[in-house]
């Protein structure tokens, strides 16, 4: 027997011995699964991957993973994760939560970073309403939804696109892929991360206590007809026609990553002598 033959990591080594607080049949679980199994698919020693979150039910993912984690601040995910690519650009950075945390509060985070494109895969797991603080509108909620006694008569907007934004701001990944099918989000996620520049994977992830709808509507609804293009007027084309359902690789471009200079272009004692006051 060849003793030195290197042993693989399974999806399970990718998980720590945290149990998740989240409900029973949270649309979470799958996304935690999704992504231990692309870790492992791709091999990636744990020590060299970095998963920042911001706050949220969602945003507790980190904690449930064996890798380095972030737990950040509500909304500001994104940054953390961009200030940790540019300083460990060795890392490959994950980032996860939720459409209240990524789309509201860091919703200007959100652009920018589909604008910079820096290296990072950013899931997002939406469940069109803020789970942790008991069941508010979010930016995706159907301008009708009157689930909450904060909006009686629904939000009155039109919910925010998040596939459109990004597309149009620049990123350089974008996918849609639902709870229900964990394997297929993962291979999403595996693309995701080997993708250079900034990954969007949007997850239809069901609430079962905010949204008990959520479950059935997102497993009727779902249909998997993106195959992805390098066309930007193509996928703009095509979520133009978007129900919000359309599950898939929508778009993988050509633009390169941001990277910082390979030489810093001052040492810290000369940004503390310039800054000086
Ligand atoms: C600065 C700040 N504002 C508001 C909150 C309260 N808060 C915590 S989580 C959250 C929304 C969570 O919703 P989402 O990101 O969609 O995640 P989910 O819980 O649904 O997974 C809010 C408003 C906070 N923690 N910090
Ligand atoms: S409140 Fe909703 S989002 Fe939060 S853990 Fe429960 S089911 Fe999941």
């Amino acid at each position: 027997m060849n003793t030195t033959e290197p042993t693989r990591l399974t999806p399970k080594q990718y998980k720590s011995d945290i149990k998740p607080v989240w409900c029973k049949g949270c649309g979470d679980f799958s996304v935690i699964a999704a992504i231990t199994r692309g870790l492992s698919q791709l091999q990636l020693p744990r020590e060299n991957v970095a998963f920042v979150s911001g706050i949220g039910c969602s945003s507790r993912i980190p904690a449930y993973s064996a890798v380095y984690g972030f737990h950040g601040v509500h909304g500001r995910a994104l940054p953390i994760a961009t200030g940790l690519k540019l300083a460990r650009p060795e890392l490959t950075v994950l980032v996860a939560g939720g459409d209240g945390d990524g789309f509201s509060i860091g919703g200007n985070h959100f652009m920018h970073s589909c604008r910079r494109n820096v290296d990072l895969t950013y899931v997002v797991m939406d469940n069109s309403v803020y789970g942790m603080t008991k069941g508010q509108a979010s930016p995706t909620t159907a301008s009708d939804w009157t689930g909450s006694k904060l909006t009686p008569e629904g939000p009155g907007m039109p919910p925010f696109r998040p596939l459109e934004i990004a597309l149009s701001a620049g990123a350089n990944f974008i996918s849609r892929a639902t709870a229900n099918d964990p394997n297929g989000m993962a291979e999403q996620i595996v693309e995701a991360i080997r993708h250079p520049g900034f990954s969007l994977v949007h997850v239809l992830c069901p609430c079962v206590t905010y949204r008990p709808e959520q479950q059935e509507l997102f497993k009727a609804r779902a249909h998997a007809d993106w195959q992805s293009t390098t066309e930007r007027a193509e996928a703009m084309h095509r979520l133009a026609d978007d129900d919000g359902y359309t599950t898939g690789i929508l778009y993988q471009g050509d633009r390169p990553a941001f990277m910082p200079p390979a030489e810093p272009r001052a040492t810290l004692e000369q940004i503390e002598t310039e800054f000086r006051i």
